[in-house]
C-alpha cells in the first residue's frame, strides 16, 4: 500500500542538531563538522523511514533553523540588510534567524495552531527573487547515494507569501511562481520525480482572490513541461474552496488532513471527478501522541478510496511536532505507554494503514482496553457536573477595584514584574543536581529559599511595589504545575522543537486532573514572610496549561480545561486564605490557541474564557487577580480579555509604542493595565527617560490610577546585570510620572 509522511523531526534523538547547531555559534565547532553531523542526522532518518518500508520517503525536511527560513533562501528571498553584511552563505542564514549586532533577526511567530516558530520572511515590491535549489538538490543527491529516491519538500509559493510580510507580499506571487518554475526544473533535470509543496494556509479563512491565486499558481506549474510530479500537501484543517481550486489543476497528489479537517471528505466526496489523481489521506494525527484508531482509520481511508484512483495514507502534518521516539520513554506508567505513539511509530502506523487499505484489517494489532481506570477521578467529576454560572463569576470590577485599593494601598502607577527573575547557571545547576541525585531535597531547597530571600531583598531595595518570589523552583511554567498535578505524565526524552535550537518537553495529559495538594503555597507565604509588600502569588492558567501539553482527546477541550481550572480555583483559595492578596494566572497562549477559522473561534473564547473565571472567580472580592498575556496584537481576542474579568492585565506595548491601550479603551476596558514599559527580548537596558517617555504616552490613554509599571514579559531569560538596572531605571520612571 501507498505510504507517506508529510515530514519528521529534524533534531536527532538526543537533540544533536541542538547541540551541533549550539557549539557552531559558540565558535567551537566549524562549518564542516556542523555539517557532518546535519548530514548524519539527515541519513538516519531516511534509514529509519526505509527500514520500516514507508512507501515515499520526504527530503528537505532537514533543516539548521527552520523550513520557512530554508524556502527563503530557497527562492532568493534573503533581505538585502542580511545579504549587505557579507557573511558566508550559513552565517548569512544564521544572522536571518538570530540577528546579529548590527542587524535584528527576522521576526519569529507561530507556525498556526502549533508551539513551533518560524521566520517570517520579508517580502516587498523591490523583493529580486532568484532560484536557489541547492539545499533540496543536495538532500535529495545526499538520499540518492544511500539508495533512496526521495521527495523533496518546500513550503508552497501561495503559503509562504501568505506567512510574509511587507508591502502586499501576495501581490509577488506571480513573480514568484517563476521562481518555483525554475526550482522544479532544476529538481526535474536531477532525475526528482515527485516533489511536495506545503500549502498549510488554505486551512485559514481565505478570501476568493486568495483561492483564485492558488489556482492559477498550480496551474501555471501544473503546465510546466519539465518538472516533477507536483503533491500539493494541505494540513492543519479544512481547506473548503482550496479543494475544488486545486482539482481545476494538474497536480497529480493532493493531501488532505483528514485529523484536523475531517470535514475534508466530505468536500471531496462533493467534488466530482477527481482524476488520475492520488489523495493522500493524512489519518495519523501528527500533532499529538495518541495511538490511531486504526479500524476508524482503515474506513475512512475506504471512504477516499472509494472516490478517488489512489490513495495513499499519510501523517495529517508533518512529524515535526512529536517526539522522536517512544521507544526510549522506560519509566512511563505502561498503561499509558501502551496508548502512544511517537513520530517513529507513527510511521509504522502509516505503513499498517497504507497495507490494511490493500490487504484488509486482518493483521492490524488489537483495538486498544479502555482507559485505566486509575485515570477517572469521580470527585472532579461530580464537581465538574456541579458547576453552575456563578462559580464563575465575581463581584462588580468597580467595587472591587475600591475595595483591594483600600486593603493594598498602592501609589497610583504601581509598579510590579511578571513573575520570574533570571534562572542563574547556579539553579539550573541545582536542578541538574537534584535530578542526579548529588543534591538532596533539603539542599536544594535551602538554595532555592536563599535565592527567594534574595530576590525579595532585590526588589524591596530597587522600590518596587509588589513583590514577586521569582520562580528559582520552577522549570517552565507549564511542567512545574503538571508534575504536581494528577492526570499528567512527564517525559524524559520526548523534546519538541520550538524555535531553532529551542525545544520544549510537553507534558502529557491522559486523565483527570486533579490537584494532590498545594503547588505554590510554601514559595509564596515565605516569600510574604520576608516583606511587609504584597507579594504576587504565581499561576499559569488552564489555556496555557493544555496549550503547551499532548492532551487526551476522549472528552471536549473545555472539559479538560474546566478540571485544571478547579485545580487552579482551590490553589487560589489557598494563596488567599495564606495571606496572598495579589494572585497572577498567566494566560500567553490564549491566543496562539485561537482556532485558525473564525467560524470556531467564539466557541474557544468562550470556554476558554470560562475556564479562567473559574480558575480565578473562587476568591474574594478583596483579593486581586492578575492575568499576563505575552503579546500585544489583540485584535480577534480584545473582548474576550476584557470578559476575563481579571482585575489586572499585563501585556506587550513597548514595540509597538503604547498604541495597544488606545486599542483597549475604545474596546471598552475599563480594568487595570500594565502596558510592559521594557522589552525584555532584547538584551539593551532601557533608560529611565524613555520609559517615563513610554509612560507619559500611557497615561493620556488610562488613567494613572489603574495604570501599572512593569516589563513587557518575565525576566528569566536575562542575567541579572541588566534586571537591575533596567528595573532601577523603571521605578524611577514611575516616581517621575507620578511627580507630574
Ligand atoms: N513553555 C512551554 N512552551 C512554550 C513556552 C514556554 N511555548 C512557547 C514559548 N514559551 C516557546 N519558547 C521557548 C523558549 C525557550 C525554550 C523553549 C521554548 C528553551 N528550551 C530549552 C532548550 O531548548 O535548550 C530547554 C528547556 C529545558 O531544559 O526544560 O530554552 O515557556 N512549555
Ligand atoms: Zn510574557
Amino acid at each position: 500500500g501507498l505510504s507517506t509522511v508529510l515530514g519528521y523531526p529534524r533534531i536527532g534523538g538526543n537533540r544533536e542538531l541542538k547541540r551541533a547547531v549550539e557549539a557552531y555559534w559558540a565558535g567551537t565547532i566549524d562549518e564542516d563538522t556542523l555539517e557532518r553531523t546535519a548530514a548524519t542526522l539527515r541519513a538516519d532518518v531516511w534509514q529509519t523511514l526505509r527500514n520500516a518500508r514507508l512507501a515515499a520517503i520526504p527530503s528537505n525536511t532537514f533543516s539548521y533553523y527552520d523550513h520557512v527560513l530554508d524556502t527563503a533562501v530557497a527562492v532568493g528571498a534573503t533581505p538585502t540588510r542580511f545579504t549587505a553584511l557579507g557573511l558566508s552563505k550559513l552565517d548569512t542564514y544564521f544572522a536571518m534567524a538570530r540577528g546579529v549586532d548590527a542587524e535584528p533577526a527576522l521576526e519569529l511567530t507561530k507556525w498556526f495552531g502549533t508551539n513551533y516558530h518560524y521566520l517570517v520572511p520579508e517580502i516587498g515590491p523591490d523583493t529580486v527573487f532568484a532560484a536557489d535549489p541547492a539545499k533540496a538538490l543536495r538532500e535529495h543527491a545526499e538520499a540518492r547515494a544511500l539508495g533512496l529516491e526521495t521527495r523533496p519538500v518546500l513550503v508552497g509559493p501561495a503559503t509562504f507569501l501568505l506567512l510574509a510580510k511587507g508591502d502586499d507580499p501576495f501581490a509577488r506571487l506571480d513573480d514568484l511562481v517563476g521562481v518555483y518554475a525554475e526550482i522544479l526544473a532544476a529538481l526535474a533535470d536531477a532525475g526528482v520525480s515527485w516533489v511536495q509543496l506545503d500549502e498549510p494556509a488554505y486551512a485559514t479563512d481565505r478570501g476568493p482572490d486568495e483561492i483564485d491565486a492558488l489556482r492559477r499558481a498550480y496551474a501555471r506549474l501544473g503546465a510546466l513541461r519539465a518538472r516533477p510530479k507536483l503533491f500539493v500537501a494541505t494540513y492543519f484543517g479544512e481547506i473548503g474552496d482550496a479543494l475544488p481550486a486545486l482539482l481545476d489543476t494538474p497536480v497529480e497528489a493532493i493531501g488532505l488532513d483528514l485529523v484536523a479537517g475531517p470535514g475534508n471528505l466530505d468536500r471531496l466526496a462533493a467534488a466530482g471527478p477527481l482524476g488520475g489523481r492520488t489523495i493522500v489521506a493524512g489519518l495519523v494525527d501528527g500533532h499529538n501522541v495518541w495511538r490511531t484508531d486504526l479500524r476508524a482509520a482503515v474506513a475512512a481511508g475506504a471512504v477516499v478510496a472509494g472516490l478517488a484512483d489512489h490513495v495513499a495514507v499519510s501523517t495529517s502534518c508533518s512529524l515535526l511536532h512529536v517526539p522522536v521516539d517512544l521507544s526510549v520513554e522506560t519509566r512511563l506508567d505502561p498503561g499509558l505507554h501502551e496508548r502512544l505513539a511517537f513520530a517513529r511509530q507513527k510511521v509504522d502506523e502509516v505503513v499498517l494503514l497504507g497495507r490494511a487499505l490493500r490487504d484488509g484489517t486482518a493483521h492490524l494489532p488489537a483495538p486498544l482496553p479502555p482507559p485505566p481506570a486509575a485515570w477517572r477521578h469521580d470527585e472532579v467529576r461530580a464537581r465538574l457536573a456541579a458547576l453552575t454560572a456563578a462559580d464563575r463569576r465575581r463581584g462588580d470590577s468597580t467595587a472591587r477595584a475600591a475595595r483591594q485599593q483600600e486593603l493594598l494601598g498602592l501609589p497610583d502607577l504601581p509598579t510590579t514584574t511578571i513573575g520570574s527573575f533570571p534562572q542563574t547557571a547556579e539553579l539550573r545547576g541545582a536542578r541538574a543536581a537534584l535530578a542526579a541525585g548529588t543534591l538532596d531535597d533539603e539542599g536544594y531547597t535551602a538554595l532555592m529559599r536563599a535565592e527567594v530571600r534574595r530576590v525579595v531583598r532585590l526588589q524591596e531595595d530597587l522600590g518596587l511595589d509588589v513583590l514577586v518570589h521569582g520562580e528559582p523552583e520552577r522549570n517552565d511554567m507549564v511542567q512545574y504545575f503538571a508534575e504536581q498535578l494528577s492526570g499528567f505524565a512527564a517525559t524524559e526524552h520526548g523534546w519538541v522543537q520550538s524555535y531553532g535550537s529551542r525545544c520544549v518537553r510537553p507534558p502529557i495529559l491522559h486523565g483527570d486532573v486533579a490537584r494532590r495538594a498545594p503547588m505554590t503555597v510554601g514559595w509564596a507565604t515565605f516569600a510574604q514572610s520576608l516583606t511587609t509588600r504584597p507579594v504576587k502569588g504565581m499561576l499559569t492558567g488552564p489555556v496555557t496549561v493544555l496549550a503547551w501539553s499532548f492532551v487526551r482527546t476522549d472528552q471536549p477541550l473545555a472539559a479538560t480545561a474546566d478540571q485544571v481550572a478547579l485545580a487552579l480555583r482551590d490553589e487560589c483559595r489557598d494563596l488567599e486564605a495564606a495571606g496572598i492578596r495579589v494572585i497572577q494566572v498567566d494566560e500567553p497562549a490564549l491566543r496562539e490557541t485561537l482556532p485558525l477559522r473564525r467560524a470556531a473561534q467564539g466557541a474557544y473564547l468562550d470556554w476558554a474564557v470560562g475556564a479562567f473565571r473559574l480558575a480565578t472567580s473562587g476568591v474574594a472580592d478583596d483579593t486581586q487577580i492578575h492575568t499576563h498575556l505575552c503579546y500585544s496584537e489583540f485584535g480577534d481576542v480584545i473582548t474576550a480579555i476584557d470578559a476575563l474579568d481579571a482585575d489586572v492585565t499585563s501585556i506587550e506595548a513597548s514595540r509597538s509604542k503604547m498604541e495597544v491601550l488606545g486599542d483597549l479603551a475604545a474596546a471598552g476596558y475599563r480594568r487595570g493595565v500594565g502596558p510592559g514599559v521594557w522589552d525584555i527580548h532584547s538584551p539593551r537596558v532601557p533608560s529611565r527617560e524613555e520609559m517615563a517617555e513610554a509612560l507619559r504616552h500611557a497615561v493620556a490613554a488610562v488613567p494613572a490610577r489603574r495604570l501599572w509599571v512593569n516589563p513587557d514579559c518575565g525576566l528569566k531569560t536575562r542575567g541579572y546585570a541588566e534586571v537591575e538596572a533596567s528595573l532601577r531605571h523603571l521605578v524611577a520612571a514611575a516616581a517621575e510620572v507620578r511627580a507630574g
